[in-house]
């Protein structure tokens, strides 16, 4: 089906400290991702990027947290600038690290109060980003989004999140670094997490599927979001946290491909590429490669013979 692709620039870097992701919307769009969708079929607008205005320091009671001021800043706008792409099509926010997700997942929370339906979200990452600012060490709220989503206390000053998403409509893919503090607080939680653990034994489909038929049960919206790091640090990369043992090229399209069948992802983010790190533009070009397969990029197009 064709689709109307909103891209949302989103130069953010507040939410770590290594210079570099707000480079990220300038290189996908070099990367050519506006062409990789229209070739699908697909009408994309591009609303160019969501810009902050200057902000004065904001303090914290966690002294390591920094930059809340511009991330709160970066939340406010971009949950607006979601919320009114939701009404015309499918947000795709181009970041930015992954603070941005504070922003986006919030415009759409509320698109989807409007619209009377249940907000899934699915996380690719190698890292849960469960934290708070009140308990994360590092200080770099890019590490908070998931928690804020859920709806755990502990994010003063940032508005209180839109309709909380329960854990069981949060699922979790490629996980393989967690933090103590994350930890614990995961404990309780109904979010499944598929580590890499569980995908090396089971493969990407099978949990994938899984998830997916709970959001096609309940009618519900999916908002994707796919941090770089998901990926193996040696087909991606342009990014300040790898971890090893990431997804694979072929591991990430079939997630990218199941999606696509599915027919269910109404947003998403692509979080946390930094260009300046890149080797010759070629994680920008995957994950722009990957958009594709999201968006119906299929070797056939129609069923071949089964096997
Ligand atoms: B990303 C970390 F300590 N947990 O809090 C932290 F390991 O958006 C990493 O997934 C956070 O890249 C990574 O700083 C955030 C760290
Ligand atoms: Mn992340
Ligand atoms: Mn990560
Ligand atoms: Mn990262």
């Amino acid at each position: 089906m064709a689709q109307t692709c909103i891209l949302i620039g989103a130069p953010v870097d507040s939410g770590q400290k290594r210079a570099g992701a707000l480079m990220g919307p300038a290189a996908y769009r070099v990367a050519g991702i506006a062409a990789a969708i229209e070739e699908l079929g697909h009408k994309v607008i591009d609303r160019g990027d969501v810009a902050i205005a200057p902000c004065a320091p904001l303090p914290h009671p966690n002294p390591a947290v920094h930059h809340l001021a511009e991330t709160l800043a970066w939340t406010e706008a971009l949950a607006r600038a979601g919320e009114a792409a939701a009404a015309e099509g499918m947000p795709v926010f181009l970041g930015g690290d992954h603070s941005l997700s504070l922003g986006s997942v919030a415009g759409m929370a509320a698109h989807a109060e409007t619209a009377g339906r249940p907000l899934f979200v699915l996380w690719l990452d190698a890292h849960t980003d469960f934290h708070t600012p009140e308990s994360t060490v590092s200080g770099n709220l890019h590490g908070t989004p998931v928690a804020y989503i859920a709806g755990r206390p502990g994010f003063a000053p940032f508005p209180p999140f839109p309709a909380p998403v329960p854990g069981e409509r949060i699922a979790m893919l490629g996980i393989r670094s967690v933090d103590p503090a994350e930890k614990s607080a995961l404990i309780p939680e109904e979010i499944e997490i598929a580590d890499m653990r569980v995908l090396d034994e089971r493969g990407f489909g099978a949990p994938l599927r899984e998830f997916l038929d709970r959001v096609r049960a309940a009618n519900g919206l999916l908002h994707v979001s796919l941090d770089v790091d998901f990926l193996d640090p040696s087909i991606a990369p342009a990014v300040g946290t790898t971890v090893p043992g990431g997804a694979t090229f072929r591991e990430a399209h079939l997630v990218m491909e199941l999606l696509h069948e599915s027919g269910l992802v109404t947003s998403l983010d692509l979080v946390e590429l930094n260009p300046f790190l890149d080797e010759r533009g070629r994680t920008a070009k995957l994950m722009v490669d990957l958009v594709g397969s999201l968006m119906g990029r299929k070797v056939f197009d129609r069923p071949t013979r089964s096997f």
